[in-house]
C-alpha cells in the first residue's frame, strides 16, 4: 500500500460530515491520504508535531479544516513548507464567517489557500489537492481532466433537460390551458424525456473513457480511518 501524499486535519470530530467531501475527491482521483483530529487550541502540540514532521513523513499537501475561530491551518503553515488548504467550517452561530476570516486573513510570509467555507470548500480542497500533485505526476493530471470534461457533461445534461420541461409546458398550455397549469401535466412527461447517457468525449491525453464521475480510481485508502499522525 503506498504512503499517505495528503494530510486531513479537522479541529473536531464535529468537522468530520463536512472534511469527508475532501477524502471522497482524494479518492476519487486515487489519491491515497491520512485524516486526524488535531486542534492549535485544544491539542496545540499534536498540531506542531504533525505539521513540523509532515515533510518527513512524505506528506505532500495539508488540509486543515476548522469552525468557530479556526487557527488550525494558520498554525499548520508557521510550521511547515508544505502547501495548506484551509477549510473554513460554518459550525458556529455565525455561520463560518468567523472561520473564513480566521483562515484566509493570514499575515504576510505564512500562505493558507482558503477555500469556500463548509461541504464545498472541503471538496475543492480535495480537487486543489489532487492539482498540486498533478503538476508530478501525470496521472493524476489526466483524471483531473476527465472529471472536468464529466462535470461540463453532466450539466449540458441538466441543461437539456431544462429545455425539455419547458418546451413541453409550453406545448402544453397551447393545446389544454386549463390543465396544463397543474404541476402534474409537466412534471409526467419530463420522465420519458430524459435522454440517455451519453460517452463522453476523452479529454486530449485523458486515460479510458469511464462511465461515472463517481467510478473511484482506486480503492478506499486505508488511512482514512485511524489517524496516522504522530500522537497528540
Ligand atoms: P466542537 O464541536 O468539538 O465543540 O468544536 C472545530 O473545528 C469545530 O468546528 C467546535 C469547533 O471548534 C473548532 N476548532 C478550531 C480549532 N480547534 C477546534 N477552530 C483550532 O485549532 O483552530
Amino acid at each position: 500500500m503506498a504512503k499517505p501524499v495528503v494530510g486531513i486535519l479537522m479541529g473536531s470530530d464535529s468537522d468530520l460530515p463536512v472534511m469527508q467531501e475532501a477524502g471522497a475527491m482524494l479518492q476519487e482521483f486515487g489519491i491515497e491520504y491520512e485524516m486526524t483530529i488535531a486542534s492549535a487550541h485544544r491539542t496545540p502540540k499534536k498540531v506542531l508535531e504533525y505539521s513540523s514532521s509532515a515533510e518527513k513523513r512524505g506528506l505532500k499537501v495539508i488540509i486543515a479544516g476548522a469552525g468557530w475561530a479556526a487557527h488550525l491551518a494558520g498554525v499548520v503553515a508557521s510550521q511547515t513548507t508544505l502547501p495548506v488548504i484551509g477549510v473554513p467550517i460554518d459550525s458556529s452561530a455565525l455561520k463560518g464567517i468567523d472561520a473564513l476570516l480566521s483562515t484566509v486573513q493570514m499575515p504576510g510570509g505564512v500562505p493558507v489557500a482558503t477555500m469556500s467555507l463548509g461541504k464545498a470548500g472541503a471538496k475543492n480542497a480535495g480537487i486543489f489537492a489532487a492539482q498540486i500533485l498533478a503538476a508530478m505526476d501525470v496521472k493524476i493530471a489526466n483524471r483531473l481532466k476527465v472529471y472536468k470534461v464529466e462535470m461540463e457533461r453532466e450539466v449540458e445534461e441538466k441543461a437539456k433537460r431544462l429545455v425539455t420541461i419547458t418546451s413541453m409546458a409550453a406545448t402544453a398550455k397551447v393545446s389544454a390551458p386549463a390543465k396544463a397549469s397543474t404541476p402534474a401535466r409537466v412534471a409526467a412527461p419530463v420522465k420519458v424525456a430524459v435522454p440517455a447517457r451519453e460517452e463522453e468525449p476523452a479529454a486530449e491525453g485523458a486515460p479510458a473513457k469511464k462511465k461515472s464521475r463517481r467510478r473511484r480510481w482506486k480503492k478506499k485508502p486505508s488511512g482514512a480511518a485511524p489517524a496516522q499522525g504522530p500522537a497528540a
